[in-house]
């Protein structure tokens, strides 16, 4: 398996100056216009144990139900939306979540803060929430590619409480499937990229991480389940509708 672990990775890395943000930005190139960069101390632990209990207690966290291939089934996590006003609904799964507004949760407002400190270019107006009880609860593998995000969606991921494990993995290419030159061997296509075809971001409390791109278009992403992960995670998804 082609698997690159973030750690080992051969991303662009540079020192922050902004002492909150502690350490490391790592730059992941995937190609052909998809970025993840990954800033693994992004919040102190002080502020992230101070925003990981406000949320766990304060969030009016629900376990809807939802549609996969045409069957009912409880998400396995739970969830929240927050957006700002008078924009178009989010819709997924079949679900359309109630949005709440970024006055009714003050303290979402500072870390939506500290995310656009991190990134000055980007913008960001609504916020999934993911509460992740313990190892059994996950996230499939999916695209955030919504209509409402645009082509090319940037999502900042915000972690809080047990490390998990955060893979990305490319979508099948129409080009490997449709234009396939003739007489080529499979070995010698499958080399002319040095872009790995999978990831794994190791998301430990206080971290960032962030899509941009046309990731959301030419890559799906996952949190799937780990027996071992007993306890609590809570993640925080910043999005621009449009
Ligand atoms: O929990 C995570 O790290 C990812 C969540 C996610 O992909 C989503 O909410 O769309
Ligand atoms: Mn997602």
């Amino acid at each position: 398996m082609n698997l690159k672990l973030a750690t080992t990775a051969t991303g662009s890395q540079s020192t922050n100056p902004n002492p909150n943000e502690g350490g490391k930005r790592q730059t992941v190139d995937l190609g052909n216009g998809s970025e993840v960069v990954f800033i693994t101390r992004f919040l102190s632990l002080e502020d992230s144990w101070k925003w990981f209990d406000y949320l766990n207690k304060e969030i009016p966290w629900i376990r809807p139900t939802i549609r996969v291939f045409g069957r009912s089934c409880l998400q396995p996590r739970d969830t929240c939306y927050v957006a700002s006003a008078g924009l178009p609904e989010l819709s997924y799964s079949g679900y359309q979540p109630h949005a709440y507004s970024w006055d009714d949760f003050p303290p979402l407002k500072d870390i939506l803060e500290a995310v656009h400190k991190a990134f000055p270019g980007s913008s960001f107006n609504s916020l999934l929430l993911n509460r992740y009880k313990g190892g059994n609860d996950y996230v499939g593998w999916h695209a955030d590619d919504e209509k409402l995000y645009g082509s090319t969606p940037e999502i900042a991921s915000v972690s809080f409480g047990c490390d998990r494990e955060f893979l990305l993995k490319k979508k099948p290419s129409k080009m490997s499937q449709d234009k396939r030159v003739e007489g080529e061997p499979p070995s010698k296509r499958s080399k002319k990229s040095n872009h790995s075809d999978q990831h794994l971001f190791t998301l430990k409390h206080g971290s960032l991480l962030l899509m941009r791109g046309y990731t959301q278009r030419d890559w799906v992403h996952s949190v799937p389940k780990r027996a071992k992960a007993e306890a609590t995670r809570i993640n925080l998804t910043f999005r621009l509708v449009l």
